[in-house]
């Protein structure tokens, strides 16, 4: 009894268990246009691309969103953004481009996994919508 509320129910794996997108796409389940990787993350293009260039930063370790890292984590979320810049030159993008996290419903996050988004290749606005 000591493990019931891990007791799968319904054949159901409980969602604090079940497997993200990203998680899938990282363990090749589901397919994906990857454009770098390496022990730590994947680097993927966007299903939805918002920019000629939408690029998905997502780190192996599934933290849900950017609230939920830990101070442990700290190495991890620089390497984002470090290889945001070796893809930048990877891809010649020498005009710039926009990072964005989305954490939480007004912020319009849709896969608990966090994920950097990396938009290029057209003239962005400020403020962002
Ligand atoms: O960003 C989640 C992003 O994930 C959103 O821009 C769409 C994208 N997405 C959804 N499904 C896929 C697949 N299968 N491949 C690649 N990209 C995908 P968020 O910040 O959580 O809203």
């Amino acid at each position: 009894e000591l493990f019931a509320s891990f007791r799968v129910i319904r054949g159901q794996i409980p969602s604090a268990m079940a497997k993200t997108l990203f998680q899938k796409i990282i363990d090749r389940e589901i397919p994906a246009k990857i454009e770098y990787e390496d022990d730590q993350c994947v680097v993927l293009h966007d299903i939805e691309p918002q920019a000629p260039v939408h690029l998905l930063i997502v780190p192996k370790k599934p933290i849900p969103r950017v609230a939920e890292a830990a101070a442990a984590d700290e190495p991890l979320l620089g390497h984002l953004l470090t290889v945001a810049g070796t893809v930048a030159k990877k891809l010649n993008l020498a005009h710039g481009f926009r990072l964005v996290i989305n954490n939480g419903p007004h912020a319009c996050e849709s896969v608990p996994h966090l994920h950097v988004h990396m938009l290029a290749q057209r003239q962005m606005t400020w403020p962002p919508g």
